[in-house]
């Protein structure tokens, strides 16, 4: 049996000295090395030697085993050198070439807004928090002072996520707005308090050129004991000259939202024709930014401050809408469309 093994092997051997392409190779470890390989096979009957064979003709056959693999390892690295000198020589392969460079991404422009806006509250003390956009009914609705059956939920198209919608026994949706954020780190903290958060906001809504139904909002509240409306409107100017330049002016206009009492809308002169009036302004002059107001007392008493005792500004934008001015972007569906040609010019 020793023998046999021996003869097989040196015959192998030769075999494989004379090859001299990679298809020969793969044909030659599939004759002998393969599942019905040659040495395989005298491997297997092993099992049917005597005993006092089978050790050494076990011990004789891994070693042919062995040698054989190593001879293949070998020989294939042989031949990779040899093709790859061939292509050298023939001037296929410059190794001289730069490299080919690696495809740099970048921020969405979305993402570049929302890194200035929450910059530029941070710089004037507000801490920057999260939350999350599946949202009980609770913090969405109820807790900002907008009970079930209240029209005022009509103000905001609701996704739910509760299969029985707004009737479940603890309605969940997807969040309308980042309000919910204001009582959640109201629940958490005494005041002083003074956060931004930046986040996705849901509505059932059709979209057009200037509404999504996903869309981002960035949410500002401060409360403490003598906040009052010039608070709200200094710190508001300040960022709005901020993101938007020395010269901004801000006019400040009464709007509703049951969250806040008083409740205003702000809106910036317009920075494209300075208030004249032309297409980025609607002939207006103006340009609307975001909602805002006094925390109402409700809310403060809700979460257990004594609205004797503190008061608080909340202020709510949208993201896109700073974005689509900044860079006189008519449609905010090219946002979320997903065209690098779009994205690469931020
Ligand atoms: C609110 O959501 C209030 N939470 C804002 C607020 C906060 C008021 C705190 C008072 C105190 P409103 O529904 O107007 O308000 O939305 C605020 C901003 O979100 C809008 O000015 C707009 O820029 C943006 N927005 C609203 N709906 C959409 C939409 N479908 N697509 C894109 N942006 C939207």
């Amino acid at each position: 049996m020793a023998e046999d093994i021996a003869a097989l092997t040196a015959q192998a051997q030769q075999e494989l000295d004379n090859i001299a392409d990679e298809r020969a190779l793969e044909a030659w470890r599939v004759a002998y090395l393969g599942r019905s390989g040659r040495l395989t096979q005298v491997l297997r009957s092993i099992g049917t030697l005597p005993a006092e064979e089978r050790r050494t003709a076990g011990a004789a056959a891994n070693q042919a085993k062995g040698a054989l693999e190593a001879a293949l390892a070998g020989k294939e690295e042989a031949l990779r050198a040899r093709a790859l000198a061939r292509e050298a020589a023939g001037g296929a392969l410059d190794v001289t070439l730069p490299g080919r460079p690696v495809a740099l991404g970048r921020l969405h422009p979305i993402s570049q807004v929302l890194r200035e806006i929450l910059g530029a509250f941070a710089s004037m003390g507000f801490a920057v928090v999260e939350g999350p956009e599946v949202e009980w009914d609770y913090y969405n609705f109820e807790a900002l002072n907008i009970p079930r059956d209240h029209p005022a939920r009509d103000m905001w198209d609701t996704l739910w996520i509760s299969p029985e919608g707004p009737r479940a026994e603890r309605p969940m949706l997807l969040r309308t707005l980042t309000s919910p954020m204001q009582v959640r780190v109201m629940e958490k903290t005494r005041p002083p308090v003074r956060i931004v958060t930046a986040g996705k906001c849901y509505r059932y809504e059709a979209t057009d050129a200037t509404h999504e139904s996903m869309f981002y909002q960035v949410e500002g509240l401060a409360v403490d004991r003598g906040i009052s409306m010039a608070d709200l409107k200094g710190t508001l100017y300040e960022f709005a000259r901020r993101l938007f330049g020395e010269e901004r002016r801000v006019r400040f206009r009464c709007d509703y939202f049951p969250f806040v009492e008083p409740g205003a809308e702000m809106a910036i002169d317009c920075f494209n024709c300075a208030g004249a009036g032309c297409r980025t302004c609607g002939n207006s002059g103006w340009i609307e930014i975001l909602g805002a107001g006094m925390v109402h007392p409700n809310v403060l008493r809700g979460v257990g401050y004594d609205p004797e005792v503190y008061t608080g500004f909340a202020f709510g934008m949208g993201p896109e809408r700073v974005a689509m001015l900044r860079h006189g972007i008519d449609d905010i569906r090219l946002f979320y469309g997903n065209d690098l040609r779009f994205l690469r010019q931020f």
